[in-house]
């Protein structure tokens, strides 16, 4: 995303001078920044809450993450073979059998459709994974797909580096086949182990052994992290979700959040852990819409192994306001930047079904406003067939929707033009009357989330008069008018804030579509 360096900067002092109706500032300045987690009491009053929401600040591994608007999973597995979502662990590894992949067909197709960053199923649910690990035969070296020297990570990780997309990793905390194995779910203890583990004809000679907290399985976990983190270059997004396997209801794998979490920071610093981790937040559905005002402070909880956890519901429509703060504070261990994730899939499931058809441009378009749109990162689920490859109709409207992106957003009207700050307001003078249909707006997020409330005025027959407003801005924001508005003088005024604002953009378009 493209951020002009001006910077707009308004206190809840300045927008009351301004006769700005914003709501109650604070009692104290809110303006000196505390990191990314501030501790919360219950004796809090609402109005410390708000002082402390202004205070989280993301790390800067949140921050590239947040700039990458768009970013792609595929789900690649035995699945695609057998058919099945979620398999069932005892699959026999030669069903994957990809005769034609081809990771550069895919990286071609994800670079034209914009995408920055794309997540591969290393291990779903089922175990298998898609290198050869030294910990499990459940692996694409027991398939007779390339005499068993297959390896769908090298091959997927070096197509995305080539093309210039980040690389994420999606590694399934359940495992249907460590647990035929006794390893999943085994009632082991929690004790330290030591990783990597070596085995029989291991050539491996770390710098550095980890000594971490883990049961049988956490400690498997650790091991095939090790080896995607050390061996596969640098990774960007380390995605676990937190389903348990279909295992009988009185088993169950406490999962080493703490230590996995350790490893990986130690491994690759640079990796944003995300959805049961604390750089990144599900939204809350798997349809690719974010709430329409979506906070990026959010009360948390700590669970179980330094899991971070919702204090309110991990779907409740209202994850950061005001009043969400206050009701979460009876379960508030920390208010804590945590931005939203939307992850959906092109086609119903998120593995391959020849069955299926991909969602048409103007439904993809509609998931785009939805959620980078509202302040999240997009995940879009595109996956591969039994080929190896994206079907011809899933690249064409990646390309499609690239396209369609764009002619909704092209030349930003406002760049170059005379700009004014005064107290809680922005005003761009284009130097002539222009249409626009698009507004495209970003906070600085380095200063925090403050916006609570604001509304975009143009000058129209002589007049300031309303054409949109909304609640947060955060990291992106875009509004749609209904129809073009033409005018010369632009403002956005910002009327209910938690500390100082500071813009990063304020961009005006004509659609093209
Ligand atoms: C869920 C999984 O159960 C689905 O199979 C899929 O991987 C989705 C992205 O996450 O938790």
């Amino acid at each position: 995303m493209a951020v002009s360096r001006r910077t707009f900067v308004t206190s809840a002092a300045a927008l009351a001078a301004a006769g700005v109706p914003a709501t109650p500032a604070p009692a104290a300045p809110a303006d000196a920044p505390s990191g990314s987690l501030v501790p919360v009491s219950p004796d809090d009053t609402p109005d410390e809450l708000v002082r402390k929401a202004s205070r989280v600040r993301p790390t800067a591994r949140q921050i590239a993450w947040q700039q990458l608007g768009r970013t792609a999973f595929l789900h690649f597995g035995v699945n695609t073979f057998t058919g099945l979502e979620w398999g069932t662990g005892d699959e026999d590894p030669d069903v994957f059998r990809p005769t034609g992949l081809d990771t550069d067909q895919w990286a071609r197709a994800l670079r034209d459709g914009g995408f920055g960053l794309a997540i591969l199923t290393v291990k779903h649910h089922d175990g298998f994974v898609l290198y050869p690990s030294r910990y499990t035969d459940h692996t694409v070296a027991s398939s007779s797909w390339r005499g068993g020297r297959g390896d769908v990570l090298r091959s997927f990780a070096d197509s995305m580096r080539r093309h210039g997309i980040k690389v994420g990793v999606y590694l399934s905390p359940a495992d249907e086949n460590q647990y035929l194995h006794g390893v999943y779910a085994n009632g082991s203890a929690r004790t330290t182990r030591t990783v990597p583990t070596l085995v029989d004809g291991d050539t491996r000679t770390p710098d550095r052994f980890h000594s971490l907290d883990a049961t049988d399985y956490g400690a498997h976990m650790l091991n095939t992290l090790y080896e995607v983190l050390t061996e596969y270059g640098p990774v960007d997004e380390v995605w676990f979700d937190g389903a348990q396997g279909h295992i009988p209801p009185d088993k169950v794998e406490q999962y080493d959040w703490d230590s996995w979490y350790t490893l990986v920071r130690s491994l690759a610093p640079d990796a944003a852990i995300a959805v049961t981790g604390p750089d990144v937040r599900w939204v809350g559905n798997e349809g690719g819409t974010a709430r329409e005002n979506e906070w990026s402070v959010v009360p948390v909880k700590e669970n179980q192994y330094g899991r971070t956890d919702w204090a309110l519901s991990y779907d409740t429509p209202d994850e950061g306001s005001r009043s969400a703060l206050v009701a979460a504070r009876p379960k508030t261990d920390y208010l804590q930047w945590w931005p939203a994730e939307c992850d959906v899939s092109i086609r119903d499931g998120w593995f391959y079904h020849p069955d299926q058809l991909p969602k048409s441009v103007d439904e993809l378009t509609d998931i785009y406003f939805g959620s980078v749109g509202r302040n999240s990162v997009l995940l879009l689920n595109v996956p591969p067939d039994t080929d190896g490859l994206l079907h011809a109709t899933d690249v064409v409207r990646l390309r499609e929707f690239r396209e369609r992106v764009d002619a909704e957003l092209p030349t930003d009207l406002a760049r170059g033009a005379r700009v004014t700050d005064s107290a809680g307001t922005r005003t761009v003078d284009l130097g002539t009357a222009r249409e626009v249909d698009r507004i495209r707006l970003a906070e600085d997020i380095r200063h925090g989330q403050q916006v609570e409330a604001f509304v975009v005025e143009a000058v129209v027959d002589g007049d300031w008069v309303p054409v949109a407003s909304a609640g947060t801005i955060g990291a992106s924001r875009i509004l749609l008018l209904q129809a073009p508005v033409r005018a010369r003088r632009w403002r956005l005024r910002v009327t209910s804030a938690r500390a100082a604002v500071h813009l990063a953009q304020f961009a005006l378009y004509r659609s093209r579509v």
